[in-house]
This record gives C-alpha cells, sequence and structure tokens, in this order.
C-alpha cells in the first residue's frame, strides 16, 4: 500500500521525539525518521558527510560514553546542505546547522556569531518551514574568557544580535549558549523551525534575558526562557541557571545553586501550565562546570526526577560564577 507522507502548509506537526541512545551513529542515520542526531562528548564523530549528524564537544560526566541525542519525526526527512547551512527536512519540522571555524573570521568569536547567525537567518527565511524558529543551541570554547565586556560570551551575544538583524524581530526562540571544555576553534549553532509560531514562555522568577542591565554586557542575551510548540505537545525549555531577577545566585555553592534550578523549572512549568517535575518524558541534560561535581547533580536528579532520561555533561555555564545548568524537554 501507498503511504502519502505530503503534509499540508496549514497542519500543525507533531512534536520531534528526542531521546537518548547508544546506538552506532550510522545505524541511527539509516532511519529515515532521523531530523538530527547530536553526538555528545569529547570524541569526534565517525566520519560521516551526513548534515544531520552534529558534532557537540561536552565530555560526558556519567562514567560511560556520551549517548546520541536522537530527534525522530513523523518522516520520511530529506537533507542537504545550502552554503554554509546544513538541513534536514521531513515531519513538518525543518532542522538547520551552521558550523564555522572562529580561525576563519579575523575579529574572533563575534565576528564567528555575526557571520553564522547571518547566513542561518538567510537561509531560514528563504524557506517555508524556517520562518518560526522554536529552539536554538550554540556551543564554543572558552566561553569565559576575558574579563567584563571583554569576555568571550558578551562578544558572542553582540555578534549573535547583529548577524540576526531582524529576523527574530517577533521574539527570540528558547535557546542555550553553553561553554566546551575542549578547544575546538568552532562555533556550531543548530535550530529547529517550524512554518508555524510556537508560544514564548518567560519565568515569573526570572528578568527576560533581553532585558538584563548594562553590567551583564553591551548586548543582552537573545532568547526566550521557553518555548511551547505549536500543537502545544511539547516544551523546550531554555538553558535555565541559578539566576533570579537577573542576578546569579549562591555563588559557590553547589546544592543551593541545584534548588534554584529546581524552583527556576517549577516556576516555569506553572507558566506553561503544566505539572511540576519532570517524568519519563523529559529529556534533560545537565552542563557542569567541574567534573568533581557530577556525582552530586546525579544525586540531585536521582532525587527529585528519577524517571527522567538525563545526560551530564562538562560545559561550562556564560557566567563565570554558576557551576551548573540544566536544559531539555517537557512533553504533555
Ligand atoms: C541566563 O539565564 C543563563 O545566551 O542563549 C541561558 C540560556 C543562558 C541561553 C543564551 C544564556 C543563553 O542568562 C545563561
Amino acid at each position: 500500500m501507498t503511504q502519502l507522507h505530503a503534509v499540508s502548509p496549514l497542519a500543525i506537526p507533531a512534536a520531534p521525539r528526542v531521546a537518548y541512545a547508544h546506538t552506532p551513529l550510522a545505524d541511527v542515520l539509516a532511519d529515515d525518521d532521523v531530523l538530527a542526531v547530536i553526538g555528545l562528548g569529547a570524541q569526534p564523530l565517525d566520519e560521516t558527510r551526513d548534515p544531520r549528524a552534529i558534532h557537540v564537544a561536552l565530555p560526558s560526566l556519567d562514567g560511560a560514553p556520551a549517548p546520541l541525542e536522537c530527534w525522530r519525526v513523523d518522516g520520511p526527512v530529506t537533507h542537504g546542505r545550502a552554503g554554509a547551512v546544513g538541513w534536514a527536512r521531513g515531519g513538518g519540522w525543518l532542522m538547520a546547522c551552521v558550523d564555522v571555524a572562529e580561525t576563519d573570521h579575523a575579529d574572533g568569536i563575534g565576528q564567528a556569531a555575526e557571520v553564522a547567525y547571518a547566513a542561518l537567518c538567510d537561509f531560514l527565511a528563504a524557506q517555508p518551514d524556517g520562518r518560526h524558529v522554536q529552539r536554538i543551541w550554540n556551543y564554543f570554547d572558552r566561553i569565559n574568557e576575558g574579563e567584563g565586556d571583554a569576555e568571550r560570551y558578551k562578544h558572542f551575544c553582540s555578534g549573535r544580535l547583529r548577524g540576526m538583524r531582524d529576523f527574530f524581530d517577533a521574539g527570540f526562540p528558547a535557546a542555550t549558549a553553553i561553554g566546551l571544555p575542549v578547544a575546538t576553534d568552532r562555533l556550531t549553532i543548530y535550530c529547529l523551525a517550524t512554518a508555524q509560531a510556537g508560544r514564548r514562555i518567560e519565568n515569573p522568577r526570572q528578568l527576560s534575558a533581553w532585558r538584563y542591565p548594562r553590567r551583564y554586557g553591551r548586548t543582552p542575551p537573545s532568547f526566550a526562557r521557553a518555548m511551547s510548540l505549536p500543537a502545544g505537545d511539547a516544551l523546550a525549555i531554555s538553558g535555565t541557571a541559578a539566576i533570579t531577577g537577573h542576578e546569579s545566585r549562591h555563588t559557590d555553592d553547589l546544592a543551593a545553586q541545584l534548588a534554584e534550578i529546581h524552583a527556576n523549572l517549577d516556576a516555569l512549568l506553572q507558566q506553561a501550565h503544566l505539572p511540576a517535575g519532570f517524568d519519563a518524558a523529559a529529556p534533560l541534560k545537565a552542563y557542569i562546570r567541574h567534573p568533581a561535581d557530577a556525582p552530586a547533580v546525579a544525586a540531585f536528579f536521582a532525587r527529585h526526577w528519577p524517571h527522567a532520561p538525563h545526560v551530564l555533561l562538562q560545559g561550562d555555564v556564560c557566567r563565570g560564577e554558576l557551576l551548573v545548568e540544566i536544559d531539555g524537554w517537557r512533553y504533555a
């Protein structure tokens, strides 16, 4: 029997299914419902030219090799490259990725971010399913290097906003920006977009990031705290740290930072009209600055969200005083 996969442009797509797997990369890529595979871990991915395979050099702190994060949709998925942008499309969703070498840009991370965002936004603007970016991830090394306004994260924020131009004038997507603890010289950005707008969720315990005061840099960060996908079937949760209002809390106190993140996440879920807590339908990632803190973060998950699939990764939060950040998905 012939199956028709054509999706009407007006259909509201079901959320991609995100799961962690320890399957070989080639086996995952062989499935035609796979929209993206995020290869976590310090080791580069097996050689592949498939634009769906994205390496993010965050070492696993679970005592086991980091998994592949697989995004599956109601396929089939097609994929290709357009200049600097790799893309995959299926089930009403568009994944787009840019990966630029910082050393190709004389002015460093700020210019790399500007060029990468300009290329990504130019690509997305030309796609019928690229207009509404729901979620975006940003990774680069040495994020906290440099003092004050010269910190690399702050240059990234300025370059990102320049590169976005007017593309996000209706509102920013949910996002993560995390420092890679290994030197890669690369800025890797990937996103999930579709033809319909999602619903942006801000956190009542936190000032919206784009309103942060001047002391956090010339250009405030450009992201929403979370995005409820168009069908209302999943909440994409931005990187969430121990910040209330605009201030970092509990410097040097891991347990207190985790408790603050817990309160922030509960507030975000409440704002999205979802019950508190994370169950088996909530894949999460924890980014941990100091590997020695991993056992305490593992114990925190075991105590509060024992059924939530999660990975513990070594990564640097964009504020140097913060020790841990959590992001992920919550399915309705
Ligand atoms: C914060 O709340 C913590 O620059 O895209 C979290 C999520 C953070 C996304 C970004 C930064 C970003 O300000 C840092």
